[in-house]
C-alpha cells in the first residue's frame, strides 16, 4: 500500500492554500496548515475542510503560527515532519506592501530563509520537498515579454523586492545544501476565494452590486495596466506537480495571454448584460452604460458605473505581465483548463448570488450594512 504523504501549508487560510488544501485532502495527503492569531477566527475559505479534533482519523490539522517566528516554524516542522511544504503565506498585496515595507520584507522574505533554515537544522533535507510561491511581480519593468524563467528580474514594489529574495534563497538552499526546493513563478491568478481588494474579485463584487442596485460607482487605478490572469484552482495544480517530479526546478505558471483591467471590467459588466464604453482619459476618464439587455438588471442609459480614484495609483507600477509557461506544459504536462471568459462568469455568478444573500437580508431587517459606497479600504 502506498504511504500516506504529509503536507504543510502556510498561508492555508487564504485563496491558494484553500485550493490546494482540497486538492491534496482529495489526493489523500493529511493536511496542517499555519494559521495567524486574528480577534476573529477568518477560516471562512477553509470551514467546509475543518474536522473537529475530536473526531477519528483526522486529515486536516491547523497550527497556531506565524512567519515572523522562527521558533514556532520550527516547532511545528518538527511535530509535523512534512513530507512537502508550500509556503504560500504572505503580504500578498503589491500596493499594500508600499505602507507596510518593513513587515513585508520580514513575512515574504525573511518568512521564507526561516523555513529553509528549519528545515536544514531538523535534519529534513532528504525527507522535504518545498515549494515556494514567486511571483510575476519579480519581473517588475517590462524587459521582455512573454516572460519566462530566464527573463531578468526588476521588481518595482517592496512587495516584489521582498520576493525577490524568497526566490534566491529557495534556489540558494536547493544549490547549498542539495534540498528539493523549487520556486513556482505565478502569474496572476484569481477565483470566487480571492481577496476582496485585489482588482478582480473588486471588479466581480462591484459590477454584481452595481446590478443589483447595492453600489452605485466603482473607484478604480490604473486602467492600462495588462495582466495575465488564469484560475487558482488550475495553478494550485501546478504547484503540486512540481514537487511530484524527480528534479527541482523553477517554473513560470501562466496562460499566455493578457488583457488590460479595462477590459476586464467590461467583461463583468456584460455577465449581466450591460454594455459600457469608456469616456475621457487619465484621472477623467469614467465608463457609462450604453446598454442593458438582462430583464433582470436595468440601469439608466448614461449612468457613470466607473470612475478613477488616483490613490490607488502604485509608487511604482507594473506595466505589462504575460507568461511563457512552455517549460511547465512540457515537463509537468500542465496547461489550465479555464479561459479568462469561463473565470469571470465563475465569479460573476458567485458574487451575484452573495449579493442578493445581502439584498434579502437587508429587506428582511437582518443586515446593518446598507452603504451604497464601496468598502473603505477596496
Ligand atoms: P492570500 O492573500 O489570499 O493569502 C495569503 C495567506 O498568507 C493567508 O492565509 C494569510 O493569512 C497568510 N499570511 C499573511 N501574513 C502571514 C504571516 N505573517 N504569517 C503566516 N501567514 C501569513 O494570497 P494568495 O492565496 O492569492 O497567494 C498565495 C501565495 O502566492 C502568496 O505568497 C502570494 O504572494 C503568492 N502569489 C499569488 C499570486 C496570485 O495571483 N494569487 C501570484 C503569484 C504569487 P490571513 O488569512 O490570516 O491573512
Ligand atoms: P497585482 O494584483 O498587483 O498584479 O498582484 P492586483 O489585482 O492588486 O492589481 C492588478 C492591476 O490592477 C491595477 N488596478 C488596481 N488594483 C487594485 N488592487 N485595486 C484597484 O482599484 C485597481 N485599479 C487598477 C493595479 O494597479 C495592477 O496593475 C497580484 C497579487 O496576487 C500578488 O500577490 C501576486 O504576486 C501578483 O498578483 C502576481
Amino acid at each position: 500500500m502506498k504511504k500516506q504523504k504529509t503536507a504543510l501549508i502556510t498561508g492555508i487560510t487564504g485563496q491558494d492554500g484553500a485550493y490546494l488544501a482540497e486538492l491534496l485532502l482529495e489526493k489523500g495527503y493529511q493536511v496542517h496548515g499555519i494559521k495567524r492569531r486574528a480577534s476573529l477566527l477568518n477560516t471562512q475559505r477553509v470551514d467546509h475542510l475543518y474536522q473537529d479534533p475530536h473526531e477519528d482519523e483526522i486529515r486536516f490539522t491547523l497550527h497556531y503560527g506565524d512567519l515572523s517566528d522562527a521558533m514556532n516554524l520550527t516547532r511545528i516542522i518538527q511535530d509535523v515532519q512534512p513530507d512537502e511544504i508550500y509556503n504560500l503565506g504572505a503580504m500578498s498585496h503589491v500596493k499594500v506592501s508600499f505602507d507596510t515595507p518593513e513587515y513585508t520584507a520580514n513575512v515574504d522574505g525573511l518568512g521564507t530563509l526561516r523555513i529553509l533554515e528549519a528545515v536544514r537544522l531538523l535534519g529534513l533535507t532528504e525527507k522535504t520537498k518545498i515549494y515556494q510561491a514567486s511571483t510575476s511581480e519579480l519581473y517588475g519593468m517590462v524587459q521582455e515579454t512573454p516572460q519566462t524563467e530566464t527573463t531578468p528580474f526588476y521588481p518595482r514594489s517592496p512587495y516584489g523586492v521582498a520576493k525577490l529574495y524568497a526566490y534566491w534563497i529557495t534556489v540558494n538552499y536547493r544549490e547549498a545544501y542539495n534540498m528539493f526546493a523549487c520556486n513556482g513563478i505565478l502569474f496572476n491568478h484569481e477565483s470566487p476565494l480571492r481577496g476582496e481588494t485585489f482588482v478582480s474579485r473588486k471588479i466581480t463584487r462591484a459590477a454584481s452590486r452595481i446590478a443589483l442596485k447595492q453600489q452605485d460607482v466603482l473607484y478604480l487605478g490604473n486602467l492600462d495596466a495588462q495582466r495575465d490572469w488564469g484560475h487558482a484552482k488550475d495553478y494550485v495544480e501546478a504547484m503540486w506537480l512540481m514537487l511530484q517530479q524527480e528534479e527541482a526546478r523553477d517554473y513560470v505558471i501562466a496562460t499566455g495571454i493578457t488583457t488590460r483591467v479595462r477590459d476586464f471590467v467590461v467583461m463583468a459588466f456584460k455577465e449581466v448584460g450591460i454594455e459600457l464604453s469608456f469616456k475621457g482619459s487619465g484621472e477623467d476618464e469614467v465608463a457609462i452604460v450604453n446598454a442593458c439587455n438582462h430583464a433582470d438588471y436595468q440601469l439608466p442609459i448614461g449612468q457613470i458605473v466607473v470612475k478613477i480614484d488616483p490613490n490607488y495609483y502604485r509608487p511604482t507600477e507594473v506595466d505589462l505581465l504575460v507568461g511563457n509557461a512552455d517549460k511547465c506544459k512540457a515537463l509537468l504536462n500542465w496547461k489550465p483548463k479555464y479561459t479568462l471568459q469561463a473565470l469571470i462568469t465563475e465569479m460573476m455568478a458567485h458574487d451575484l448570488q452573495s449579493c442578493k444573500k445581502e439584498a434579502y437580508l437587508t429587506s428582511g431587517g437582518f443586515n446593518n450594512n446598507t452603504s451604497k459606497t464601496s468598502f473603505k479600504h477596496e
